[in-house]
């Protein structure tokens, strides 16, 4: 199975980024996302044995055993990979929450010797994928709100030609 965990966002958020998304597209071409995958990934597990979920999702319980939800604003967007043949996305005016959860779950992780990529953690929403911003005209200013953020879940992802599904298979609920 392919895995990956990721904080789940509140309705405020979710819309926000929808109507910056919306606006994107009167100006760049590429793969939207929809606004009901939006999400905020912690730890990209990728291929996993299905026999190990359970374990992951006690990892994923224990490392956030007594975190407490938090306020997140959305701030500017951003893009990583090529201008031609970008991922676009939207950050938030402050990270540190967003990069404690994604130590903590790493970190448990790394100690049950489950791998997972280890890049450096960007906390975003993708809002687009294959974005050709090269040929882009002036991207919008983007919606900024603020939200509640908590609750973290352990997804799988199917991959299809018409995007991505998304299957919550374990959900902790912040304190
Ligand atoms: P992205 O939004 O920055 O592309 C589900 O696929 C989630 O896992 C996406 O949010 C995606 O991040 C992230 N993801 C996919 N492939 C990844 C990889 N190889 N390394 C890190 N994160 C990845």
């Amino acid at each position: 199975m392919r895995l990956f965990i990721a904080c789940e966002l509140p309705e405020e958020l979710t819309e926000a980024l929808a109507t910056t998304s919306a606006e994107l597209r009167e100006c760049v071409r590429g793969r939207y996302c929809a606004p009901d995958t939006f999400h905020v990934t912690l730890a990209f597990l990728g291929e996993v044995p299905a026999t190990r979920v359970e374990e992951i999702a006690q990892l994923m319980e224990g490392a956030l055993a007594g975190t407490h939800a938090f306020t997140a604003t959305l701030a500017e967007l951003g893009h990583f990979g090529k201008s031609a043949d970008a991922t676009l996305w939207q950050g938030f005016a402050d990270p540190s929450p967003f990069r404690r959860l994604s130590t903590a779950v790493r970190g448990a992780l790394a100690s049950a010797d489950v791998p997972f990529e280890s890049q450096t953690f960007r906390p975003h929403v993708t809002l687009m994928r294959r974005a050709n911003l090269a040929r882009a005209g002036q991207l919008p200013v983007p919606c900024v709100e603020r939200g509640l953020v908590s609750r973290v879940t352990l997804f799988s992802s199917v991959l299809s030609p018409d995007g991505p599904t998304y299957t919550p298979l374990a959900t902790v609920e912040l304190a």
